[in-house]
């Protein structure tokens, strides 16, 4: 084969020998052509992939071995792939781009809430396009241990669905039907850790070391508490320390790695059979006709003594593994990591300097949702514009960011104390107004949330409630106040007009376009009453969804706005992710300006953060590049002479402006 892929010698040396020891392996397995593919595929990537493993495990004395055993794994899921995912790989490296389209608009749902089972989930499919959704979000649906199991995040069986939930045949089922409608399907990995009741941590229980392996285990308190001195404590209510003792563990008892609840068994990737596992079971989900991989607590994946066991720089080294092997095998599939972390480190998993194009294809922008809630407490924009400017990189390559306004975990006010003080706010004044104005407590608050995980000796809390709520809707049903539920709905379109239009990819929460308010019932079930994050996992209430085509009903002002925002977005190309994204300074501190280019022109993003009229220097056009006529996207038809003067905004109103294209 030619050296189409340019590589170093040495490192092309190694691949041709590696593709000489193992070609026959393959052969056996898959026709020529497809061979030849793999192989180009493989030469592509090797790099990627060989480097970081011998970094993880390459002083090991059968890393041989082990290379060959991936390789195995390989091999068989490569040759189980089935043709019509074959012809899927093929679009998709046609069009690498095709999770970073401006068509892109997702959803996220607990199955079971939003339709009861995967094959309720198929029958809400024209629900999901009459929102224009392209990318559906199935929260856990692997078979979880038996409750409490943290809404599915405790998984004993990765190759099974939930039985309430359906099969794995409905699943590919449902992919399949997903995918001929045009929506991608995104499912829930939990790699850190397993459930307890998994195969795996059942027979370290019994003593099998192969399966102590598995896990990190202690006879004594001695690492643990080393490790304990610098480990933050996730859920300190719940699930204190990080340790759990089993009794019964291999006769005498040890303790636990357990990062979140005690039935949470933190798995040990520095056994490279637990990678390959874990592999194995990717190409598997691959294979079922899963499109992204959601990977669950990607952070903690790697220990290091004397650190908080975060971000180590293993965790990007087996996820670029994890990765190129992928590419290889089914590159139709793209990873999402769900990295709740500063933004500086956000951007190492989707991949920063060398290791750019080599880690996952998108992360949740946790830092946007949370000065999004910042700037509708504070009816300012200066904290957003700020942190936009010193922190986002101003292009993303081959990846995306997932732009969020609520999920299904609580708010954590993880804004830096440095741009706090930098904006000249007290960080620990501005925490609290935050936690007070969206519990309800502050005066003049519209919010109705509770906290969680409050400590009262630091005073620290993070925040719980639906969209609906937090913005004011909850309480202006309850005072029946047409003022103040106008304003609520005008809030839940301005954070969503800031997803859709902002930065990244939108994700609707489920429930949010129909204004779903907290659901106070969980503390009635017993697995849930003691974790206050299911205050905004209500079920769907599809009488509600009835009411949404009714121009008069609250549902059917949020659905009709929300559904106008999707399909500008949709149907316009500089909105797609690869643009050179900036704030751009208004003379108002109440109006956010968000500056969008792509080569084939600039979108100017307007947001008004407060619940008065504002108006802002049309200046901000011709700086940004747009030259007359100007268009608002979202008001179509309508002509905007406003190239001097000032931009009028009502309250909580968003415009999206373009010139010609
Ligand atoms: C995730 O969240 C899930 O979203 C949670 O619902 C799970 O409980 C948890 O994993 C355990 O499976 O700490 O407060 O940086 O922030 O993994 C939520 C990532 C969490 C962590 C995140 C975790």
């Amino acid at each position: 084969m030619h050296n189409v892929i340019q590589m170093a010698d040495n490192t092309r040396s190694e691949f041709l020998s590696f593709k000489e020891r193992h070609a026959s392996k393959l052969a056996r397995r898959c026709q020529p052509r497809d061979a030849d593919i793999f192989w180009l595929r493989f030469e592509r990537y090797f790099e990627d992939i060989y480097y970081p493993l011998v970094e993880l495990y390459g002083t090991r004395p059968d890393f041989e071995a082990q290379v060959e055993s991936l390789f195995e794994v390989m091999v068989e899921a490569y040759a189980a792939r089935p043709e019509p995912l074959r012809l899927l790989d093929l679009e998709r490296q046609f069009t690498p781009d095709w999770f970073e389209r401006s068509n892109m608009v997702g959803y996220v749902c607990y199955p079971d809430l939003f339709a009861e089972t995967l094959e309720g989930v198929r029958s809400k499919i024209g629900y999901l396009e009459e929102l224009g959704v392209t990318y559906l979000h199935l929260m856990p649906l692997l078979h979880p241990g038996p409750a409490p199991n943290d809404g599915g995040y405790a998984v004993m069986d990765y190759r099974a669905v939930k039985p309430e939930l359906g099969t794995m045949d409905d699943l590919r089922t449902l992919a399949t039907d997903l995918r001929e409608r045009g929506i991608s399907l995104c499912v829930d990995l939990v790699v850190n850790h397993t459930a307890k009741e998994h195969d795996w941590a059942q027979r370290a229980v019994s003593g099998e070391t192969k399966y102590l392996d598995y896990y990190y285990t202690f006879s004594d308190r001695t690492l643990p508490d080393d490790y304990e001195r610098t480990l933050p404590e996730i859920f300190p209510d719940d699930a204190p320390g990080s340790f759990t003792w089993c009794p019964e563990m291999a006769g005498t008892g040890r303790w636990v790695w357990t990062t979140f609840m005690d039935y949470q068994w933190d798995l040990n990737y520095a056994n490279p059979t637990v990678f390959r596992e874990m592999l194995d079971i990717m190409f598997f989900l691959a294979n079922q006709g899963i499109d992204v991989l959601r990977l669950d607590a990607a952070p903690f994946i790697w220990k290091r003594l004397g650190t908080d066991c975060q971000n180590q720089p293993e965790v990007f080294d087996l996820i670029q593994v994890f990765r190129g092997l992928m590419r290889v095998v089914a590159p139709g599939l793209v990873f999402k990591a769900e990295a709740i972390v500063p933004p500086d480190q956000l951007q190492q998993y989707i991949g920063v300097k060398t290791t750019t194009g080599k880690q996952c294809e998108l992360a949740y922008n946790n830092q946007l949702m949370v000065l999004l809630w910042s700037a509708l407490a504070t009816r300012k924009a200066t904290l957003l514009s700020h942190v936009l400017q010193k922190r986002a990189p101003p292009v993303l390559i081959d990846s995306s960011v997932v732009a969020y306004i609520r999920n299904h975990d609580d708010i954590g006010w993880a804004m830096s104390n440095e741009d706090l003080s930098d904006i000249g706010e007290d960080p620990t004044q501005h925490r609290r107004f935050l936690n007070d104005s969206y519990v309800g407590t502050f005066p003049g608050s519209f919010a109705k949330g509770e906290l969680f995980q409050f400590n009262p000796v630091t005073g620290d809390a993070r925040l719980c409630g639906t969209t609906a709520s937090l913005t004011g809707l909850e309480s202006a049903l309850e005072l029946d106040d047409e003022g103040a539920i106008d304003l609520a709905v005008r809030r839940i379109l301005l954070l969503h007009s800031a997803i859709a239009f902002s930065t990244g990819i939108p994700l609707v929460y489920m429930g949010d376009e129909i204004g779903l308010l907290n659901y106070y019932a969980y503390t009635e079930d017993f697995n849930k009453a003691s974790d206050s994050r299911w205050l905004q996992r209500p079920p769907m209430d599809w009488n509600k969804a009835e009411r949404r085509h009714d121009p008069t009903s609250v549902e059917g002002r949020i659905h009709k706005g929300l559904k106008d925002l999707l399909r500008a977005r949709k149907s316009c190309s500089l909105l797609h992710s690869f643009a050179a994204v900036s704030p751009i300074w208004t003379d108002n501190e109440h109006v956010w300006a968000v500056c969008r280019r792509r080569p084939e022109g600039t979108a100017l993003f307007l947001a008004n953060f407060a619940e008065s009229w504002q108006s802002a220097d049309a200046g901000i056009i011709a700086n940004s590049g747009l030259t007359d006529p100007v268009r608002n996207l979202l008001a179509p038809g309508t002509h905007l002479n406003a190239s001097q003067g000032r931009l009028h905004l009502a309250p909580y109103e968003t415009l999206v402006l373009t010139g010609d294209q």
